[in-house]
């Protein structure tokens, strides 16, 4: 179990909540001076900053926009004293990549990975009274680190990043903090698993304390009624005539979890979950044994002006987006989002892959220099920075399934996007990776990862660690782009390879689409065009409508979003079916004239 779960925070009659965020005090440390002289007590020139928030949107000059290094966040609070004997926790939903934390000017935590949530034990620093929580953070990408990257150093010293991924390296602290009491014998975590017998259910658990007081589980249908009860940190709940929770067609129980002291209550968790099974047989996904067809998006977080924080309207509106045009799935591209994704998906029936932050693994500045010096092209994982970053990877996907293992959307973990994968060695460093993911999942859930247009089938050492094989391919968009019949030719000859195979796997598009403008209409269509993007889809659909062992689609992008500057991108990535502020382009009416007709 990792230190200090991964739970999310609730408020009961026992545990309470309380979200630090709002107005914190901020500061850039270009110089990294800021432990030396005590900033950890209290920042000296300190600026506003909201909480959740990206910072790099929200100034009008470009080196704060860019600026990559060390930064600082701090705020006050002051310790209920209704607060005792306790424990006394902070948790920041995710620190982007790398944070110090300080309570009173006492070092508590460091944590590498930015998409992850850092829970803090407060107690050996917190005061009665005021208490000053001090944050530094660090969001340099480098060879080591998910996402991978480099920083350059510009001529007058200043740093910026270099992301090896395409899309803006946003960072601060993106998402809700909480201050949060929990008791001292309490529930560090817990675990479902399911079996269905007919029209029953069991429902299997185990539960984590750290102590020996007994413990009861209950299971409350959505009317409240309990309809099962267990005694044990290990047990099982059996469901009579259960409701399954279906794609689309979503049903949440509670389960509420209770930690006794005879007739008393020492601690209480409770979550929604919902029943299903999870399998893939031959070349299809069974949800419940039933096949499901994937219909949906690559996503990522990202609006305007909030840059990658959470907010309640936007994902309201995605979903009502992806709703509208028949969808019933999206990939976390390329990280483990907010938990708010998760929940409403729990809701309203939406399949999740969920993502680590595992790109930008194709190229690293080893492998140029290895060929630079006269010498031999390398692969990117013969550098030696790998066992370093294999580390990193493995830690990022244990907190990853730690945090989301309990939600029935999550059906799927992603492993990598578009690495390497033709060497050896790539296939020795992801047969490592696979082995942990699968050592982590309580549920056993099918694993996988989505690959670029060089892992061809006849080169490709990795996808058969995958339980379903995901594509990213943009034939008509950077392999004959503007020649749709070529482009078209051009991909079934990859498809007769892989059918060729006899893999019997499902296959799951994740990526396919085209840069498009909103503004822009042309008859016969051109690049860039909206009527463009209506044909390109039109061609993959029949290239995927060929092939049975076809499981999925996965448009990129749901929304137009931002990356770092470049000859190939327009104030960001157009490949949006929707703008950046959610308005459908053409394309999301083919879309939804395909979804809402495919069964
Ligand atoms: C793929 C990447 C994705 C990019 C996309 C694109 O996985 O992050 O945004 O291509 O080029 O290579 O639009």
């Amino acid at each position: 179990m990792l230190p200090y779960s991964e739970l999310y925070p609730i408020n009961n009659c026992r545990r309470v909540s309380l979200p630090l965020d709002g107005m914190w005090r901020f500061q850039f440390d270009p110089q990294s001076e800021g432990e030396a002289a005590r900033w950890q007590e209290g920042l000296p020139e300190a600026l506003s900053m909201p909480v959740p928030a990206s910072f790099a949107d929200l100034f009008t000059d470009r080196d704060s926009r860019d600026y990559t290094g060390d930064f600082w966040y701090e705020t006050d609070f002051e310790l209920p004293s209704l607060w005792q004997n306790g424990e006394v926790l902070v948790r920041f939903g995710s620190l982007t990549h790398r944070a110090w934390v300080w309570l009173n000017g006492k070092l508590l935590t460091y944590h590498e990975g930015g998409f992850l949530p850092v829970p803090v034990r407060l107690n050996e620093a917190v005061l009665p009274g005021k208490n000053k929580l001090v944050v530094k953070l660090n969001n340099e990408v480098n060879e080591t680190s998910i996402p991978c990257g480099i920083v350059k150093v510009n001529a007058d010293g200043r740093k910026i990043a270099k992301p090896y991924f395409d899309f803006f390296n946003y960072s601060g602290i993106q998402r809700s903090v909480h201050l949060m009491y929990v008791p001292k014998e309490s529930v560090q975590d817990y675990c479902v698993d399911f079996a269905l017998h007919g029209a029953d259910a069991e429902v299997r658990y185990q539960v984590v304390t750290n102590g020996e007081s007994p413990v009861r589980v209950r299971l409350y249908d959505a009317d409240g009624i309990c309809v099962a009860e267990s005694a044990g940190k290990d047990g099982c709940l059996a469901v009579k005539n259960a409701r399954l929770w279906n794609v689309r067609a979503a049903y949440l129980y509670t389960i509420e979890i209770d930690l006794l002291d005879g007739e008393s209550l020492l601690d209480r968790y409770s979550d929604r979950i919902g029943i299903r099974t999870v399998k893939i047989e031959g070349s299809r996904i069974l949800i419940n044994g039933k096949p499901v067809y994937l219909k949906g998006y690559g996503k990522h977080e990202d609006f305007e002006v909030i840059g990658r924080a959470p907010n309640g309207a936007v994902l309201k509106r995605d979903f009502e987006c992806m709703k509208w045009n028949g969808a019933n799935c999206f990939r976390t591209s390329h990280y483990p989002y907010d938990e708010s994704w998760y929940r409403m998906a729990d809701e309203e029936g939406f399949l999740i892959i969920d993502e680590v932050p595992a790109v930008g693994m194709m190229r690293s500045t080893h492998n140029f220099v290895a060929a630079g010096a006269g010498g031999q092209y390398t692969y990117f994982f013969e550098g030696p920075t790998v066992p370093q970053l294999k580390a990193h990877h493995i830690q990022c996907v244990e907190e990853m399934i730690a945090r989301d293992k309990n939600h029935p959307s999550v059906f799927a973990w992603s492993l990598l996007n578009e690495p390497e994968t033709t060497s050896d060695v790539a296939r020795d460093y992801f047969t490592e990776i696979f082995a942990a993911a699968r050592s982590f999942d309580p549920q056993h859930r099918p694993m996988t990862g989505a690959f670029e247009k060089n892992s061809k089938p006849e080169l490709c050492k990795v996808y058969p660690l995958c339980d379903f094989i995901c594509l990213n391919r943009y034939y008509g968009w950077y392999i004959s782009g503007g020649e749709l019949d070529e482009a078209e030719a051009k991909f079934r000859d990859e498809m007769d390879r892989w059918a060729a195979k006899k893999l019997n796997v499902p296959f799951v598009f994740t990526e396919f689409g085209t840069d498009t403008l909103g503004t822009e209409h042309k008859l016969p269509a051109v690049m860039w065009s909206q009527e463009y993007q209506d044909e390109y889809l039109e061609m993959n659909f029949k290239v995927f409508d060929s092939y049975d062992f076809v499981q999925g689609e996965l448009v990129w992008n749901f929304a137009d979003f931002q990356t770092s500057e470049g000859i190939f991108r327009v104030n960001g990535n157009k490949k949006g079916v929707f703008t950046r502020n959610r308005q459908p382009k053409q394309a999301a009416h083919v879309l939804r004239r395909r979804w809402t007709q495919l069964p």
